[in-house]
């Protein structure tokens, strides 16, 4: 088993609904097992910001499958919530699954590379990873906690939550 970080996030069709059944869905993944979740936060789009606004949060999984095998079963749930790819970088979506990290794994081939090439700046990603793992050390040594002295929470809003599930 490897311990896998996976990064969700949405701005379409109710994007806190769109996480709860992402999180469902990785639940029920096989050979698999959910071990926590961050709270959710909204933040501006990064991107084009002609957008609305996105809903993010942090899942870690305990998981047998392969990084391939994973990403295959990470872009089935996409589709099957609504996710359908524009040529518009950075656009808006019903739903993003990011494999942002799959234990000390290092992966660079055309469909994936990990650690995410995105991670070490974005507010909506470090903050939530911290609530699940404030210790963690990515595959090149550095510490979260230093990416997070360079990354500032502005712009990041804590959703409370209505009631425990
Ligand atoms: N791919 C490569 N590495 C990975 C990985 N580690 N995890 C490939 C998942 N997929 C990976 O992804 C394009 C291709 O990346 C996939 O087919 C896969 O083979 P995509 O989801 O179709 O495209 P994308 O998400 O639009 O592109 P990209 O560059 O991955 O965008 P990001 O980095 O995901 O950013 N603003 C806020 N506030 N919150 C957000 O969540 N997200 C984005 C998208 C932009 N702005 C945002 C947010
Ligand atoms: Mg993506």
């Amino acid at each position: 088993m490897e311990r896998v970080y996976i990064g969700l996030g949405s701005n379409l069709a109710t994007p806190l609904a769109q996480l709860r059944s992402a999180l469902a869905s990785l639940a029920a993944l096989p050979h698999s097992n959910l071990i926590a979740r961050s709270s959710f936060y909204a933040s501006d789009p990064l991107g084009p910001a002609d957008q609305p606004r996105y809903v993010n949060a942090v899942a870690a999984l305990d998981t047998a499958l392969s990084p391939l095998a994973l990403l295959d079963r990470l872009q089935t749930i996409e589709l099957e919530q609504g996710r359908t790819r524009k040529a518009e970088r950075w656009g808006p979506r019903t739903l993003d699954l990011d494999i942002l990290l799959f234990g000390n794994q290092k992966v660079d081939i055309a469909r994936l590379t990990v650690p995410h090439y995105h991670m070490h700046a974005r507010a909506f990603v470090l903050y939530p990873l911290a609530e699940i793992v404030p210790e963690l050390h990515l595959p090149d040594g550095r510490t979260l906690s230093e990416l997070l002295s360079a990354c500032p929470f502005e712009g990041l809003q804590r959703l409370a939550e209505a009631a425990p599930e």
